[in-house]
């Protein structure tokens, strides 16, 4: 029960609304971004995710790759990328480099590999389907989640391919799924001044749709704690929860902390904890057909994420054993990002949580509740 007394009639309303299961509006989330305490927002997150969850908590194991890091968009908040013009400065995996990677995993009880990089010309859509056939002609089994909506609309269209087709191809060829990178916030107020020249909000969620028709599952992402305003926040996950309705294609909502060093908005502070903890959970109460909140840990920091799993999220990503770029580059983790699965595992249990090891589709893989750190780091089978 939440204690509703001495709120605003407002904020009554919501509450009676989130604890009898009814949808709350575009007008409610912004009261509750705007009004609602930390204590409110989280007990209310809290209900829904252990009414949706229990305690489980999943992560993954998983490893990246980043084909490239050289990029013909310049998106002002991005630490990682360099412009093709300067692309000497910047790296560009050859196909062999990559399935080195993938066989580097061969003995490890890896499930799935996140492919996700800068925007090449030359790594076209065709070169991306032979990896695809590759990967899969090696290891069957890992499941492929790759590409931004922003990477397929340009290797589309400079294939001359529509959504559909080339969707179809790279599926074809191997691709499982797809990541929720490139939304950043839709609203063209703000998307004009923080990613003016890539897939625009419409053709982002046409991308999924797209993938989702074809049986393909997805993630969405939304950045936040920059120039935007709660009401794009609101905006942007209402065209998610549209399209949600309409498609029941995706999987899990990241929000994505916006990290401030080395970019061109540095000048911008990043929000505080007591903000990253009111959107996990404001996310969690509003996108009511998403199955799944995700913390990426790497973006938002271990302790944070940890205190996230009170504040409506259920998934904490992967082991992410791997050389990640893109985020330390932006300032998020000192160390490389990896975590060891008893690491992982330790980190949800002293949340008083359920840790379990998932597939990239939620599949259960294992329940590690009554397992130990050193337990687990004895068993050559999870490491
Ligand atoms: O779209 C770039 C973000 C995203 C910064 O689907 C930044 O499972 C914060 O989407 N501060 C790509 N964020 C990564 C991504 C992702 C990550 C993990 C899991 C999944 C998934 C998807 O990274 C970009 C952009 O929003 N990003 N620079 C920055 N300075
Ligand atoms: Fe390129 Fe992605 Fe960085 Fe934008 S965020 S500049 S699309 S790598």
């Amino acid at each position: 029960m939440i204690d509703t007394e001495g709120l605003s009639a407002g904020l009554k309303t919501i509450v009676e609304k989130v604890t009898t299961g009814e949808r709350i509006s575009d007008q409610d989330a912004l009261v509750l971004f705007e009004k609602g305490s930390l204590a409110l927002v989280g007990s209310l997150a809290n209900s829904l995710r252990e009414k949706k969850h229990g305690d489980t908590t999943y992560f993954n194991r998983n490893f990246h790759i980043e084909p490239t890091n050289v990029c013909v968009f310049s998106c002002n908040f991005c630490s990682y990328s360099r412009l093709y013009a300067h692309r000497d400065e910047g790296w560009e995996l050859t196909m062999e480099q990559m399935l080195d990677i993938v066989k580097s995993y061969d003995n490890k009880p890896v499930t799935e590999v996140h492919i996700v990089g800068g925007v090449h010309p030359k790594m076209n859509l065709e070169f991306f389907a032979e990896l695809m056939r590759k990967i899969k002609a090696h290891r069957p089994a890992l499941h492929i989640k790759g590409f931004t909506a922003v990477e397929l609309d340009y290797m589309f269209s400079k294939a001359k391919k529509t959504m559909e087709e080339g969707m179809k191809y790279l599926h074809e060829a191997g691709l499982d799924s797809l990541p929720g990178g490139g939304a950043e916030i839709f609203h063209p107020e703000i998307r004009q001044q923080i990613c003016a020249d890539k897939v625009d909000a419409r053709g982002w969620l046409q991308i999924h749709e797209t993938a989702h028709h074809l049986g393909m599952h997805s993630n969405a992402t939304m950045l936040y704690g920059h120039i935007e305003k709660y009401h794009h926040r609101v905006d942007h996950m209402r065209r998610l929860r549209e399209l949600q309705d309409k498609t029941k294609g995706f999987n899990t909502f990241i929000p994505l902390k916006f990290r401030n060093k080395d970019n061109d908005m540095s000048g911008v502070p990043e929000s505080t904890i007591t903000e990253d903890m009111k959107m996990y959970a404001i996310a969690r109460i509003y996108l009511d057909n998403f199955p799944h909140i995700k913390a990426y840990w790497p973006m938002l920091g271990r302790e944070s994420a940890q205190l996230s799993l009170s504040f409506g999220v259920n998934d904490i990503d992967g082991t992410i054993d791997d050389t990640t770029k893109i985020y330390s580059m932006a300032g998020a983790e000192e160390q490389t990002p990896s975590m060891t699965t008893a690491q992982l595992v330790t980190l949800i249990k002293q949340a008083k949580r359920k840790p379990v090891e998932r597939g990239t589709l939620y599949d259960v893989i294992r329940d590690y509740s009554d397992m130990d750190a050193k337990e687990i780091e004895s068993n050559p089978l999870l490491n």
